[in-house]
């Protein structure tokens, strides 16, 4: 027992940064724990954290260099070899078809990796292509298109302030197993609690009774894609019963008039048979929300990753705005992070990065210097001027995250060079010529540049590495700094992430208390820098200071929502049912899999069917059905029922690992079928280039 030692550290996988305790002797793990010191998480953990040490002795991990050989074999390649044959190939493909022909991917890992959130702005500069892609565009853009338009910047993001709301309503977000997202909030299952204990309701909105909805107060079935008509009924309701309260924003924002003017278009009795929700319902729901001491409408997945994402997020905000919940405790807050992302990068008078440029092949708009991930494909086999000849792709598996992810294969099949920065001999990385694996989990250090940006609470961590990365290994950042001297062919820069976060924290607003990475250092379980506190007067950065209550953009995308839904047109019936995801609680992402801990027992990667459905079609629970949409077909084991609303059905993200040249054999064991083998690439929500992902249609056949 003598030499037991705890290290104390940040989880970095989901967004919830929960603090973590981990037993160790030697590199021998006797436990994973929640930290209860850590000011935010206190003491919460979920099962993937456990599974930290799965990953670190997982034997199946890269930790050095491999490249695959004229035969297809992969052989191990130094890390000096491996980077003078990127940069010369980058360089040469660079230099006969132009900066662009080079394409970028970054995935979901970045974002949580605090060398790569240094680095990886430099990396891409160096690069100097604008064929920039990342998962953002399978996820959150929505959100991000609508606070750089309505607050001046992508990164000016409202958090529901959910430890002193009264009033929570959830659309399309399932907190409960995803742990919150856009709005880090570990243990939100205690947070939940404590609304209800001091008198507050929650209401979720969702196509499915999730684990959330069930702790819920109220769960109010919606068909997927209407959420932009309710919070537009919810909106009306709100005007139409003179609760409108701008309260202390009345003289900081421009737009109201023009939203009156708009919401005249639409009436809650034309929406409400369109989402499936009574006019009664729509208006009690809109009474209770403005008349509560403070309340909060939060969404996030169900809303952003549809055809109206954009819209859905910025009536979210008008909805928060108009009940005087904004900038307010119990409302939609902003955070003052220690490290603040919009003190280097301030938008104010610059011009917009939306729109600047069209993507080659479908006219898609660019933003925040990337475009959609639902039009890489086309950018790759396409031919003609700009197409993208090269990738590089860090910490991203777009083979199964991407919509319509199997094109995406075949596209980086006719690639002249790839490049895969990751951790495994994956889905994706399996088309790479060069594999370049980063030390990762308890081998890295850690400080949340991004999610300490969304977190519902200002606190600040750093964590040291666990067990420190081996001398042939490299962390994340140390292959990104190399990246950008060989494919520039310039001397490798000498700053490290610790040196600028360093600066950042003695020159951010908590300077005053000190802070500095060895104060930090010096307090491992982190520091609690205060609830959230209203400033989104000082943080905006419109040209006119003024938040922008209806953006021209956001406005005229209502056309194509009334086109769709009051246009009497009637939907084929060839795809019968609308497919939604779902995240499971013990996995994560496309990546997880291959630690047993989160794999064994039954099979979860089902399809959830009505049993009004299922007795239809004559399938019974348990019975393998085919799926088919317009991009493809699977095969997957049902799951009948009630859950889930009739005509709709869930099938997990993140799986489908039983593609040939994948070395990850418990995940292989474990498959699963990849929902993105049905999604469309095709749909997207048009505003912001977001993929859709929910609301394909889709056909179920027995098989039997
Ligand atoms: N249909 C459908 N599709 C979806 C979603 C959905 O809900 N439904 N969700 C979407 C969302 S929200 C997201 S964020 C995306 C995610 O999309 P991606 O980011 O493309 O996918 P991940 O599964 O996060 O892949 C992470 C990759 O990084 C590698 N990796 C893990 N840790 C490290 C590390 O420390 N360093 C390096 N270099 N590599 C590492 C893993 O092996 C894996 O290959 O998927 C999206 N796709
Ligand atoms: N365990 C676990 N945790 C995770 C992840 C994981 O893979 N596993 N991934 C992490 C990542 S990258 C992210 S981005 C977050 C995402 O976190 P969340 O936003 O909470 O995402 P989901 O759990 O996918 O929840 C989306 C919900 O939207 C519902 N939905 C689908 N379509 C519609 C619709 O049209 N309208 C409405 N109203 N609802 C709809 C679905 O039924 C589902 O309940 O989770 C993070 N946390
Ligand atoms: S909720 Fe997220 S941050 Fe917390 S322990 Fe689980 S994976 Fe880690
Ligand atoms: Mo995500």
């Amino acid at each position: 027992m003598a030499d037991l030692k705890k290290h104390y550290r940040t989880c970095n996988l989901c967004e919830a940064m929960c603090g973590i305790e981990i037993t160790y002797e030697g590199t021998e793990i006797k436990s994973i724990k929640g930290d209860p010191k850590d000011p935010l998480s206190e003491g919460h953990i979920c099962p993937k954290a456990v599974a930290l040490q799965d990953i670190y002795h997982d034997p199946d991990r890269l930790k050095t260099p491999i490249k695959k050989s004229e035969n297809g074999k992969w052989e191990p390649i130094s890390w000096e070899a491996a980077f003078q044959e990127i940069g010369t190939k980058i360089r040469s493909i660079q230099q006969e078809f132009g900066k662009n022909a080079v394409g970028s991917y970054l995935g979901n890992p970045n974002a949580h990796n605090f060398g790569n959130g240094v680095f990886l702005p430099l990396y891409l500069r160096a690069l100097g292509t604008y064929n920039r892609y990342s998962s953002a565009s399978a996820d959150q853009l929505p959100h991000h298109v609508a606070s750089n338009f309505m607050f001046g910047h992508g990164m000016i993001v409202p958090i529901p302030d959910i430890d002193r709301t009264d009033f929570m309503i959830i659309i399309g977000g399932n907190p409960m197993v995803s742990n919150g997202s856009m709005m880090t909030a570990p243990n939100v299952s205690k947070r939940l609690k404590r609304i209800q204990q001091r008198g507050g309701k929650i209401v979720v909105v969702d196509p499915r009774r999730t684990e959330t909805a069930r702790k819920a107060d109220e769960h109010i079935f919606i068909r997927p894609e209407r959420d932009a008509l309710l919070l537009l009924g919810l909106i009306k309701t709100i005007q139409s019963k003179g609760l409108v309260n701008l309260r202390h924003l009345e003289s900081d924002l421009i737009g109201f008039e023009k939203l009156e003017e708009i919401t005249k278009d639409f009436s809650v009795k034309e929406i409400a048979p369109i989402v499936g929700i009574s006019v009664g319902k729509i208006e009690d729901l809109a009474i209770r929300f403005a008349n509560a001491p403070s309340a909060v409408c939060y969404s996030r997945m169900g809303a952003s990753t549809q055809t109206f994402g954009g819209l859905c997020q910025w009536l979210t905000n008008v909805l928060n705005i108009i009940t005087g919940n904004f900038d307010r405790a119990g409302g939609a807050m902003f955070t003052q992070p220690a490290f603040d992302l919009l003190k280097i990068t301030n938008k104010k008078g610059k011009k917009d990065s939306y729109g600047r440029f069209r993507s080659r092949v479908r006219n898609l708009p660019y933003y925040n210097s990337e475009f959609p991930v639902a039009t890489l494909a086309d950018e790759i086999l396409t031919e003609g001027e700009g197409q993208i000849k090269a990738m590089i792709c860090i910490a991203g598996n777009p083979v199964l995250s991407s919509p319509n992810g199997e094109r995406l294969a075949e596209a980086f099949d006719e690639l002249d060079f790839m490049v895969s920065v990751d951790i495994y001999l994956n889905e994706t990385s399996r088309h790479a010529d060069i594999i370049l694996p980063a030390a990762t989990g308890l081998e890295i250090p850690h400080y949340d540049i991004f999610f300490n940006a969304l977190s519902v609470k200002n606190t600040v961590k750093y964590s040291t590495p666990l067990f420190g990365k081996k001398e042939n290994q490299k962390y994340d950042w140390e292959i990104v700094r190399k990246l950008i001297s060989v494919i520039t062919d310039q001397p490798e820069s000498e700053m490290t992430p610790e040196q600028f976060l360093d600066s950042m924290l003695q020159t951010g607003i908590y300077a005053d208390k000190g802070l500095s990475l060895k104060m930090l250092k010096e307090n491992p379980h982190g520091i609690d820098l205060g609830a959230l506190q209203p400033c989104l007067i000082s943080r905006l950065q419109t040209n006119d200071d003024k938040i922008q209550l209806a953006p021209q953009l956001f406005v005229d995308d209502l056309e194509r929502l009334k086109s769709t839904f009051f246009s009497g047109k009637k939907s084929e019936n060839e795809f019968p049912f609308q497919m939604i995801g779902r995240r499971l609680l013990r996995s994560h992402n496309t990546w997880m899999h291959n630690a047993y801990r989160l794999v064994k027992g039954r099979n979860e990667c089902t399809l959830i069917l009505n049993p009004k459905d299922a007795e239809a079609l004559q399938i019974q629970n348990g019975e393998t059905v085919k799926v088919t949409s317009k991009v493809g077909s699977i095969e997957i084991e049902t799951q009948v029922s009630d859950e889930i609303m009739e005509g709709v059905v869930s099938i997990p993200q993140g799986w489908g690992h039983g593609r040939k040249g994948v070395k990850m054999k418990i995940a292989q064991e474990h498959a699963g079928i990849s929902i993105n083998d049905l999604t469309d690439h095709e749909r997207i929500d048009e505003l912001t280039g977001n993929a859709a992902f929910n609301g394909v249609g889709v056909r179920v056949e027995s098989i039997i």
